[in-house]
């Protein structure tokens, strides 16, 4: 695995070729490259990447609190999505792991040369995992003012040769009990948004925050297209919502698999043509039709963490239609 790190950003690239990069500026990975180094996440143009304002595009944390919510105590002062995302995370290392041995014994290494030993060596299904922190006491004086709990967050993003999976553990350190959402807010990239389906939200329940006031339990019936704005949180049907695949179709191609772990929300986020003018940091305008929001999160109602409780969540976005 190669890797670098400075005091802005870690990158590490597999033996296969797959990378990701990840600025410490809110853990936000930035870039994650298939073997070919097709870019599968979107970034805009005009991406603050320096920490002067969350970055738009890659995969941006949403903690303690999805949007704002000014009706609720304990959030209602944070900015929108809360601090995650602007906070300076501290990198704690990384670990490979591997399932095929490199080679050890002499004779092994001497065919290492060959094409056999070659082979076997890039058959090595590498993967390499990235892990990042955050405690109250590296918040910015403002956050902490403004929400004072004792908490640790444990960030790992871990790049397989064909997925990419991000796991956060998020724990209480107070004596007191406090309540939180978690998201992660991937921006996919896609070829031309209007070839695109959404599968996996059928049945599933939907509050659609594009009208006013917005609508709740409206229900898909079909696979989500997408011809205008469009910004949903689902509920997945089922006992267990979190575990129900979503698949990103272009045409009849599935492009990506999004698996969750304890987080029973999807977000589906396009800003199309008005909304996608109206932010400064997207560019190019056009970007809309090359990107789609599937964010898995837990935020249609509040996760309460009692003193010394954690609370953790993951998504694992597999390249194509294949399911782990
Ligand atoms: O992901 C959906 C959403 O909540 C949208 O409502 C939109 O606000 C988007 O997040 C981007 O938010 P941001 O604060 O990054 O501009």
């Amino acid at each position: 695995v190669a890797f670098s790190a400075d005091n802005s950003r870690v990158t590490a690239t597999l033996p296969t070729g797959e990378s990701v990069s990840v600025l410490l500026y809110g853990a936000t990975v930035v870039s994650w490259k298939d073997k070919n180094g097709d870019e599968k996440l979107w970034l805009s143009e005009a991406a603050k990447l320096d920490g002067s304002k969350p970055v738009r595009g890659g995969i941006p944390l949403v903690f303690p609190v999805f949007g704002t919510a000014p009706d609720h105590a304990q959030t209602k002062d944070l900015p929108q999505h809360g601090f995650a995302r602007s906070s300076r995370w501290e990198f704690l290392g990384k670990s490979t792991s591997e399932s095929t041995p490199t080679p050890t014994t002499p004779a092994f290494a001497a065919t290492a040369t060959s094409a056999a030993g070659a082979v076997a060596a890039a058959a090595a299904d590498l993967s390499v995992k990235l892990d990042f922190g955050l405690s109250s006491s590296g918040l910015s004086e403002d956050a902490r003012a403004k929400w004072p709990y004792a908490f640790n967050a444990i960030y790992s993003v871990t790049l397989n040769t064909d997925s990419l999976t991000t796991n956060l553990v998020i724990t209480n350190d107070d004596e007191r009990s406090w309540e939180c959402q978690m998201l992660m807010h991937t921006y996919l990239r896609v070829n031309d948004i209007t070839s695109v389906s959404i599968h996996g939200l059928e049945n599933a329940s939907y509050v659609d925050k594009t009208t006013s006031p917005i609508s709740t339990n409206k229900q898909t019936t079909s696979a989500l297209t997408i011809s205008s704005e469009t910004d949903r949180v689902y509920t997945p049907a089922g006992d267990d919502p979190a575990s129900i695949p979503i698949t990103v179709f272009e045409g009849d191609q599935p492009k990506y698999t999004v698996l969750r772990d304890n987080l029973a929300n999807v977000v589906v986020w396009n800003p199309w043509i008005e909304k996608a003018k109206g932010m400064a940091d997207f560019e190019p305008k056009d970007g809309y039709k090359n990107m789609l929001c599937v964010e898995p999160g837990a935020v249609a109602t509040w996760q309460v963490l009692e003193p010394g409780d954690a609370f953790e969540g993951a998504q694992t976005i597999v390249l194509g239609g294949k399911q782990n």
